[in-house]
């Protein structure tokens, strides 16, 4: 017993409980099982279903909705109470038709009828009620529905989307959307936990994954969800080689037993007829399928060629932040010690650069400060530029629980009413590009309203002075003046975070992906420090949710120009000389070229060589006309791919890969933990992995890399990189998840980092003075909209993947948003053609009027390349690091008059 622990007495045996707790938790603890078809751990209790009827001091109750009160003598496993629970499920079952008790319906209904002895023709029923099948994913049978309501709140508790209802009187009452419409077009986001919690099959998933029992969720392979960063461990069922369905593990580390429409559902690209199964070969102007030899041959030749001919520096690479850190450490590896350049970048330049740079410059280390799960335990979420509920849906689902649930407060920044916008008790709409101005602003306010924490300032701070005297040029009015967001707004939002208790900041690309991302990140960073609020019991940090699946682990494994793994710099001889112990050659010590640099060098004539692993420059770089000559400058271009991508359409040779449920590593996710990607399904065609494609290429270059197998390669990148040295995959096999630093097999792993000291070189959080500059682009009266890129809920990055299954009827185009007033300026319809015009290029896309942009602005995604829309991104980026200015372009629009 703990203390607030309560006695009762079930059956006469005494036990322990936290008071208040469900009757139903008192007799599970007791070692009754009840049945409980409207219940569910991770939901509020119903007590719709009486099937778990017991007696409790004298009456009969149902379970799930009594709470215990001390002393309490509760009767549970008598006869009598079995025949009136049995009784129960037999009147439930009677009410529906016979499939629902066959063996093709393996549900929790079915099972508990067959261990109460209830025979299927207790299902006598005749039903008629209908089906709605209009959704790609999730089948709704009205016949099966018991109204039990587990659907309906587990959309509204966990998921937090609210898309479902129950509707009708009496023995008619069943599941619907809440538009009253068919499920497609509902609010749905295709989560899946409707399906996961339905105890009698009238939701299911459509297709293979119905009808799935526990023996085949025994048989599944235990994995991590390639899609974004959360790093979802999942479940993944197969027959015959096939994925028949992915399921949410419970004891998954972050999602906890949650998934979204990608992870979940978005496995069709899989068995697409347009996977590459084959090595590609430009001859006489068209890539022709040749045999693996020869196409690793021509990578060979072509790549000592252009050492020969211009020198290492001549060569670049792009690896994949989708692809496993194994991968990503064996191209870093190969660049440097076969080829000889530091020319190697990943898409975290396109992306979270200005975090990494950002952070280690204020506390230390490239990387988010806490847990997620501490964040979550935070008073006061600060959210800024990031568009959870969308973007990392278990993560938004997590944070709208404990806003709506945990009664944490909630501050969102953001110009657009995003999802967590309508929950929030402050939402900051500022103009996009002025995110430094909004963060002086608010810790101008801190300051002066004596919010700080002096103590923690004094003793593990530097740079205060300096600060406050920036900070005089902050006011509210000012700020409200550049930033659009009124000053009584900024003064609510400051006091919430500067009187929390323990406040976390989460933010995403809204912060980075600008002319000053990297000044973002540091003066967001300042307000963390302000409060004291990093490194201490006080707060929980500053938390960039990072984007790819393991676009922290690229990083960590060193596949970065200016860093070795772990993060060594190449210019220090010390970090270089650890390298070169463990890889018995030299490692180049001048920097390498950046993404945009190495496109500048293609376009000038000096890169003669590039290979690109897993990403669709053509499609998700900026100025992707720019991108497209570059790649045409370039005598050399190789890329391994899943599809004939947009830049794979440019390559001279395209190498057929293997993706994430077919391969063998670890990925690092947001918050830093390492977990393992197991292959579930065998590769199709003649794919192979990027691991093997890297050694096979070394190979015919006569050089042998090491590393046999991807377990080998984090073993040895733990040598190279000594925050690492703890990780392996026989650990993860055992452990799950292990985050970074680990520096030896027997440390737990940091989750919660600078407990004592800051990373820095002083060991101090460095404030930053960096004043407000304006973005790279302005409106004007030719191009009088600004434009902000981002993401859509049901689409990934270039779509390549999303766009080959059934996400594709959820969300079939890329749109502009625009506000209705733009609408009526512009005369544009909703879903009128549009054509939008930059500076740069020109996009076609289709419009949706409504009001979570704010007038004059406007909002479109990149998921379909044909739309164009990074034609009309500049090359404007962050100063620091060159991360393109995604989120700011000046744009005009026009209705296509061709309709
Ligand atoms: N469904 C889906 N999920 C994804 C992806 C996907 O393509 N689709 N991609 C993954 C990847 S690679 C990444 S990096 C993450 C990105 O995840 P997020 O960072 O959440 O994504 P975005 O939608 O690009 O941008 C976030 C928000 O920044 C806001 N914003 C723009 N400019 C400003 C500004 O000046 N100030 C402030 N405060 N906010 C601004 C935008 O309105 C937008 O809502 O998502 C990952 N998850
Ligand atoms: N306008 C605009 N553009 C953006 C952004 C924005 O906000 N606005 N965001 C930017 C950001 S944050 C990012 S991260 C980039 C993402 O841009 P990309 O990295 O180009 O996008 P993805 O679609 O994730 O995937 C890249 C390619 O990798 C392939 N692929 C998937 N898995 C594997 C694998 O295991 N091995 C190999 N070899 N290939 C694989 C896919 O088929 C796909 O073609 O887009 C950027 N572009
Ligand atoms: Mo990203």
């Amino acid at each position: 017993m703990t203390g607030g622990d309560i006695e009762v007495e079930v059956d006469g045996r005494s036990v322990a409980v936290p008071e208040g707790v469900p009757l139903l938790t008192a007799v599970r603890v007791a070692g009754v099982e009840l049945p409980a078809l409207c219940s569910d751990d991770r939901l509020s209790p119903a007590g719709s279903c009486r099937t778990c009827l017991v007696r409790a001091d004298g009456a009969v109750v149902a379970a799930c909705v009594t709470p215990a009160v001390s002393g309490m003598r509760i009767e549970a496993a008598a006869d009598y109470l079995w025949h009136l629970r049995r009784d129960t499920v037999e009147l439930i079952a009677g009410a529906l038709p016979p499939r629902a008790l066959t063996a093709e319906n393996p549900g929790e209904l079915a099972e508990l009828c067959r261990s109460l002895g209830i025979g299927p023709d207790a299902a006598q029923a005749g039903g008629g009620r209908g089906v709605d099948h209009s959704h790609p994913y999730v089948h709704l049978d009205r016949d099966l529905c018991i109204a039990c309501g587990r659907c309906v709140r587990m959309c509204a508790e966990v998921q937090g989307t609210f898309a479902l209802t129950l509707t009708g009187r009496g023995a008619d009452t069943v599941v619907a959307p809440g538009n009253g419409g068919p499920w497609a077009q509902s609010d749905c986001v295709s989560c899946g936990g409707c399906v996961d919690t339905c105890p009698t099959g009238a939701l299911t998933e459509a297709g293979r994954g119905r009808g799935l029992t526990s023996g085949h969720r025994r048989a599944a392979t235990r994995t991590t969800c390639g899609y974004c960063g959360v790093g979802c461990a999942l479940d993944v069922v197969t027959s015959d080689g096939e994925v028949t369905a992915v399921l949410p593990a419970r004891d998954g580390p972050v999602n906890q037993g949650h998934a979204c429409v990608k992870g979940r559902f978005a496995h069709g690209y899989l068995t697409s007829p347009e996977r590459l199964a084959q090595p590609l070969l430009r001859r006489d102007g068209r890539l022709e399928p040749v045999p693996w030899e020869e196409a690793i041959g021509q990578v060979a030749r072509g790549l000592r060629a252009a050492v020969t001919g211009g020198g290492a520096d001549c060569v670049a690479a792009i690896s994949s932040a989708r692809a496993t850190n194994e991968e990503n450490y064996l191209v870093q590896k190969f660049m440097r010690t076969v080829v000889g350049t530091n020319n190697i970048d990943n898409c975290s330049r396109l992306c979270h650069s200005p975090s990494a740079a950002g952070l280690t410059a204020s506390l230390g280390l490239s990387g988010g400060t806490d847990s997620f799960d501490d964040v979550e335990q935070s008073d006061c979420l600060l959210v800024v530029g990031a568009n959870p509920v969308e973007a990392h849906p278990v993560v938004g689902a997590r944070l709208l629980r404990r806003v709506l649930h945990g009664g944490a407060g909630l501050i969102v920044a953001d110009p657009r009413a995003v999802g967590l916008a309508l929950h929030a008790d402050a939402h900051l709409r500022p103009r996009p590009g002025t995110n430094v101005a909004l963060f002086h602003g608010l810790a101008h306010i801190l300051l002066a309203e004596g919010l700080a924490d002096e103590d923690f300032l004094r003793e593990r701070a530097t740079g205060l002075p300096e600060l406050t005297a920036l900070l005089e040029d902050y006011p509210p009015d000012r700020v409200s003046a550049i930033t659009g967001v009124p000053a009584e707004d900024l003064v609510a939002a400051a006091r919430l975070y500067g009187r929390a208790e323990r406040p976390a900041i989460v933010y995403g690309l809204g912060v980075t992906e600008h002319l000053h991302g990297t000044d973002g990140v540091r003066s967001l960073a300042n307000l963390a420090i302000l409060r004291g609020a990093v490194g201490t019991d006080r707060g929980y940090g500053i938390n960039p949710l990072r984007g790819q699946n393991n676009v922290q682990g690229a990083s960590d494994m060193g596949a970065l120009p200016d860093l070795l793994p772990g993060y060594g710099k190449v210019t220090d001889p010390g970090a270089r000389s650890r390298a070169e112990a463990v890889w018995g050659g030299r490692v180049p010590d001048r920097p390498g070229l950046r993404i945009p640099d190495m496109f500048a060098a293609a376009r000038a004539g000096e890169l003669r060589a590039l290979w690109i692993i897993g990403e669709d420059v053509c499609a998700t770089d900026p100025d992707s006309d720019r991108v497209a000559e570059a790649l045409r400058a370039c005598p050399l271009v190789v890329c391994n791919e899943l599809f004939l991508s947009e830049t794979a359409r440019h390559c001279d040779v395209v190498l057929p890969a293997t993706s994430w449920l077919e391969k063998d590593g670890t990925f690092v996710n947001f918050d830093r933990r390492f977990q393992r990607v197991r292959p579930a399904v065998p590769a199709p065609g003649e794919t192979r992995s990027d691991f093997d494609i890297v050694r096979a290429v070394a190979a015919a270059m006569g050089t042998d890399l090491g590393c046999p197998t991807p377990a080998h390669a984090l073993s040895e990148c733990g040598r190279v990189a000594p925050m690492f040295a703890g990780l392996s995959h026989e650990r993860l096999d055992r452990e799950g998840a292990v985050p970074w630093p680990c520096p030896h097999p027997g440390h737990p792993g940091e989750s919660k980092l600078y407990a004592e000291r800051f990373a820095t070189p002083d060991g101090l959080a460095h404030l930053t003075t960096a004043p407000y500059l304006p973005p790279g682009e302005q409106p004007d009266a030719d191009f009088p909209l600004l434009l902000v890129t981002g993401r859509r809920w049901a689409h990934y990055n270039s779509g390549s993947m999303t766009r080959r299954g059934g996400n594709l009827a959820l969300d079939p185009v890329d749109h502009l948003d625009l506000h209705p007033d733009d609408a009526a300026r512009y005369a544009v319809r909703n879903g009128a053609r549009l054509i939008v015009e930059s500076r740069h290029g020109r996009a076609r896309l289709i419009a949706r009027v409504g009001e979570q942009t704010s007038p004059g602005q406007v909002f479109s995604s990149f998921h379909f390349p044909a739309s164009g829309v990074n034609r009309l991104t500049s090359d404007h980026a962050d100063t620091v690091t060159s991360c393109p200015e995604y989120k700011v372009t000046a744009v005009r629009i026009e209705v296509d008059p061709r309709g």
